[in-house]
């Protein structure tokens, strides 16, 4: 179920969801967001009724009321039915917010891009099985991303990014959150809840863009001087274009390392191997 909220109210509620878990916290926010206001007009409008219509005039006597048994108990069984609804309608949602749905027809073919099965009890799984894992790492004071496509048996040489996350739409991303330093926490908020970066723990979730865009977060966890500067883009495109930006950017980290290794061989040459063992 996905309800619209109306504009004056949106200032109110989350950013709006483009992903399935995203969208279905947005709704279970607005069905509290709507019982909860229903509560406050009635509550503050006998309030101010009552104020107005038994206030203090000359010569009146105000009435002296010990309790009333049938509102008491109405009111304590009135709240403690929208408590027990609350509660149900968020464990029906629990699922579906927490479970990673499958990918779209139009997603990335991910058995060619390390659609790898994880047999962890904490990662979720889509249904089918696949995803796209990526690695969030959290570090003073720059978000940093590793794709699949490590090309060493160490596990060394897969491609990454700094600052912005670039995605397929369609497609299942399953995040494996973790932090080199302190403790970070991963927020882009149209994209699902709020992860803590903690260092040697892992924290998963996940989310599927629909259509291209920009979503911009933030650590959102106070993690050293630079906090503030700590900002997360996640930039959704077609799944061809994803191929390509990633293989551009397996190029680009190949050079720089290539190039790296030219200038240490040169200042080895220079100056004696030993001197620039750990530049
Ligand atoms: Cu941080």
């Amino acid at each position: 179920m996905h309800l619209l909220l109306h504009p004056t109210l949106a200032f109110f509620g989350p950013a709006p969801g483009a992903s399935p878990n995203a969208k279905q916290i947005d709704s279970l926010y607005q069905i509290i967001l709507y019982i909860a206001l229903v509560i406050f007009v009635f509550v503050e409008g006998a309030l101010i009724y009552t104020l107005w219509k038994f206030r203090a005039r000359k010569g009146a006597v105000a009435a002296q009321i010990r309790g009333n048994t049938r509102l008491e108990i109405g009111w304590t069984l009135g709240a403690a039915v929208i408590l027990v609804v609350l509660a149900v309608l968020t464990f029906a949602k629990l699922s579906s917010i927490q479970t990673p749905s499958n990918s779209g027809a139009e997603g990335l073919t991910l058995a060619q891009n390390g659609g790898v099965l994880y047999a962890s009890a904490e990662r979720k799984l889509p249904p089918n099985g696949k995803t796209l894992p990526i690695t969030v790492v959290g570090r003073q004071f720059i978000w940093q991303f590793v794709y699949p496509g490590a090309g060493e048996a160490d596990g060394l040489g897969a491609p990454y990014s700094y600052e912005e996350l670039v995605v397929p739409t369609e497609t299942t991303v399953s995040l494996d959150i973790v932090s080199a330093d302190v403790v970070h926490s991963w927020w882009v908020p149209a994209l699902g809840g709020k992860f803590q970066a903690v260092p040697g723990y892992h924290n998963y979730t996940w989310f599927e863009i629909a259509k291209p865009g920009i979503y911009r977060g933030q650590c959102a966890n106070l993690c050293g001087r630079s906090h503030a500067r700590m900002i997360a883009t996640v930039r959704a495109v077609p799944p061809a274009q994803f191929e390509a930006w990633l293989a551009y950017q397996k190029k680009l980290i190949a050079e720089a390392n290539a190039a790296a290794q030219a200038a240490r061989a040169k200042l080895g040459s220079q100056h004696g191997a030993g001197e620039v063992e750990n530049p």
